[in-house]
């Protein structure tokens, strides 16, 4: 079975462990190879060094080396490195990069120096994570620099951060006017990206940022039409729980872009492509948009056994799609 998944951060490297072990544990799906198309619109450039913390957060949490604690960045870390630069005067402070950390952003920015594309880094990446060896090809979603930057206004006009700014150092406390993701115009997918939405057997939306993650992957031209037009079913997973999100700032996204923080509004988001919506037990009784069909069960990934629960029901509601 070939599985398609779109991922942003946190949230999408979790559900996408879930369903490596609930496919590691069901041997009718001992076939089955996991396609990731990553956001890249967190991409920043610190210090010098280009940092994809999606794409890096999809392959820690997969390589089994993420800080478990923080869902990003590298566990058993040090900050020796970034202790020195801010001995220097050298900014920011405020995003905290780990040594071994930084090893992953040398690496990409030599190979990205050299010429090669960042899937062809992200393949070097995945590589050296083990990802190939589990069936799992990561792809970021285009291979044009994009960066998501958020239109603010503290009292002095309308100005843009990098969405990380806004993100991490602001908390998203100041509220988002809107979202422009640089670059977009000239984005094209990445090699793949299209062949594996348009011949997968089932597509996941993981329960990833509506808006900042997979918002801005499906604004890459021709994402959007793909899914649309495949014939897999396209099966997600509600970012939230009770409207609140489990974790991240979606409800201060939603609210950027004018949407109600519920699971039916997100639903309505994706209406011209979705098949199937699962949503926690607290949303049994939900609107949706016409032609998706929703199942309720509890959506707390509390653990890996839990995610790979919701994971195998978000596969079986695609299988149950595809035969209806
Ligand atoms: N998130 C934070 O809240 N604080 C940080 O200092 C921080 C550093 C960081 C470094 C590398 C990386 O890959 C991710 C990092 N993140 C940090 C998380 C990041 O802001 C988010 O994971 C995504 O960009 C949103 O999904």
């Amino acid at each position: 079975m070939r599985v398609t998944a779109l991922s942003g951060g946190v949230g999408g490297a979790r559900f996408l462990r879930g369903l490596l072990a609930h496919i590691d544990r069901t041997p009718s799906l001992s076939d089955t190879t996991v396609t990731v198309i990553g956001n890249t619109g967190d991409d920043i450039t610190l210090f010098g060094l280009r940092v994809c913390p999606d794409l890096d957060t999809v392959l820690y949490t997969l390589g089994g080396a993420v800080h478990e604690g923080q869902g990003w960045g590298r566990a058993d870390d040090g900050y020796a490195v970034q202790a020195e630069l801010a001995s220097l005067g050298v900014p920011p402070d405020w995003f905290a990069l780990g040594d071994k950390d930084f090893g992953t952003h040398i690496a990409r920015s030599l190979w990205l120096g050299q010429g090669l594309s960042l899937s062809q880094v992200t393949a070097r990446l995945a590589e050296r994570w083990g990802l190939p060896d589990r069936g799992v090809t990561l792809l970021p979603m285009t291979d044009i620099p994009v960066e998501t930057h958020v239109v603010v206004d503290q009292g002095t006009g309308p100005q843009a951060v990098h969405f990380q700014e806004w993100w991490v150092r602001m908390r998203a406390a100041v509220p988002a006017q809107r979202f422009v993701v640089a670059g977009m115009d000239r984005a094209v997918p990445a090699p793949g990206v299209l062949d594996a939405i348009c011949n997968a057997d089932v597509v996941l939306l993981p329960p990833s940022n509506p808006v900042v993650s997979i918002g801005i992957i499906l604004g890459v031209p021709g994402i959007r039409d793909a899914l649309r037009g495949t014939r897999a079913p396209v099966v997600g997973v509600a970012p939230l729980v009770s409207g609140r999100p489990v974790r991240g700032h979606a409800d201060a996204c939603l609210q950027a872009i004018g949407v109600p923080a519920t699971s039916s509004a997100v639903a309505a988001l994706y209406a011209d492509f979705l098949g199937g919506w699962l949503v926690d037990d607290s949303d049994a009784d939900i609107a949706l948009p016409t032609g998706v069909t929703s199942q309720a069960r509890p959506l707390l990934m509390t653990d890996l056994s839990a995610a790979a629960d919701i994971a195998g029901a978000a596969l079986d509601l695609g299988g149950q799609l595809a035969r209806s």
